[in-house]
């Protein structure tokens, strides 16, 4: 039987199990099957995770009112997109808008599992000033966590997700840093996979800086050892999580400008020597990255495989920025937003294979 077609019944089988509580003993089989579904061929996931305060500096920025009311539409434009089910595997939501529904009142998971998407929810709380280490955060969100879980799995959260900030500057990261943010994921993937939730355990290497390429390298390879130790520390199932985190890139104030190539020759050597192959999947975020950039260099990671792990994206902003710009806040244009996320969920899909070909910059304007 083809691969694509084994990922397709794989996916399928996960999507059509999203009812139910919280399970006695966590199905093991299920974490596995839900994380390989989340990277299935051809697919990557649509982060949609926004705090309040981030999804309304979005929205501010191409002149619409931010109340819960604009942030749903806006929610509702993405979720029902026509077609989003055949490139998105899941997608993250926030606490405001896994309760929220559509116009005719569907609530926003259901929206989801009826496109064939698996939902997903951010569960960190934001970051917190790292004591002793001006200039370092720590993630925050662990108190609580438990229940919060129980909660989420039962509206429909079947993965979730945890980011850390990792900043580089003059003697930073601190191993401090790094211990503590790793720990503190380890926690948190023990206690999603307690409750049935795949965890995403995410550290972002920032881009802001002057830092070069192989500093980001170097920075990234200590961020993800102590990670995977802390994950170690706390038997988290390396099998049913899945890492998301930033590729190798230079600092924006570097002045490097890295080919294609050398951005994913770089982040593939950083992810083998750090990243154990019993992970199923690293998605990547696309950090500030351009659209089409993120998508270009994502495929050029895929077009020399096979890796250990599958290779996709979990992208925010370099998915949701055109269909914002499409959008506007007018009503009129709710369309050529969805067209325009459909097209960018289109290239990343491709570039999950390696398939991506420039020329498909120019379908959405032929459409
Ligand atoms: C790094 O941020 C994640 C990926 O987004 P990009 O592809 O835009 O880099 C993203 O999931 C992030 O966690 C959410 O946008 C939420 O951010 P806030 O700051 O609201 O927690």
């Amino acid at each position: 039987m083809a691969q694509d077609q084994v990922d397709l019944e794989r996916f399928e089988r996960t999507v059509r199990s999203l009812d139910g509580d919280v399970p006695e003993e966590p199905d093991v089989e299920e974490l596995r099957r839900t994380a390989r579904a989340l990277v299935a061929d051809g697919k990557g996931i649509l982060a949609a995770d926004e705090s309040n305060s981030t999804a309304s500096k979005r929205l501010k920025a191409i002149g619409v009112d931010a109340t819960p009311e604009t942030r749903r539409t806006y929610r509702q434009l993405l979720f029902t997109a026509p077609g989003l089910g055949e490139h998105i595997s899941g997608v993250i939501l926030y606490d405001e808008s896994i309760r929220q529904s559509t116009d005719d009142g569907t609530p926003f998971p259901r929206v989801l599992q009826d496109q064939g998407v698996i939902p997903g929810i951010k569960t960190d709380t934001g970051t917190a000033a790292l004591a002793g280490h001006s200039g370092e955060k720590v993630t925050t969100g662990l108190d609580g966590q438990r229940d919060r879980l129980a909660e989420y799995r039962q509206i429909g959260a079947r993965f979730a997700k945890w980011r850390a900030v990792i900043q580089i500057g003059d003697g930073l990261p601190s191993a401090a840093c790094l211990g503590a943010n790793g720990h503190a994921m380890a926690r948190y993937a023990a206690l999603c996979q307690e409750a049935g939730v795949v965890p995403i355990v995410e550290p972002e290497v920032l881009m802001d800086g002057d830092h070069s390429m192989a500093r980001c390298e170097e920075v990234t390879a200590a961020t993800l050892r102590a990670l995977y130790e802390a994950l170690a520390g706390q038997d988290v199932l390396l099998e049913g999580t899945l890492l998301k985190t930033n590729m190798v890139l230079p600092g924006t104030d570097s002045g490097e400008q890295p080919s294609p190539e050398e951005v994913a020759e770089a982040t593939l050597r950083c992810m083998r020597r750090t990243v154990p192959a019993a992970v199923p999947g690293i998605v990547f975020l696309s950090g500030g990255q351009s659209a089409v950039d993120a998508t270009v260099r994502l495929n050029a990671m895929n077009t020399n495989g096979p890796h250990p792990w599958s290779v996709s994206f979990s992208y925010a902003r370099a998915l949701q920025g055109p269909a914002l710009d499409a959008w506007g806040g007018d009503e009129d244009r709710v369309e050529d937003a969805q067209r325009a996320l459909i097209h960018r969920t289109r290239c990343n899909g491709a570039a999950t294979t390696g398939t991506y070909k420039s020329e498909m910059e120019d379908e959405l304007a032929a459409a």
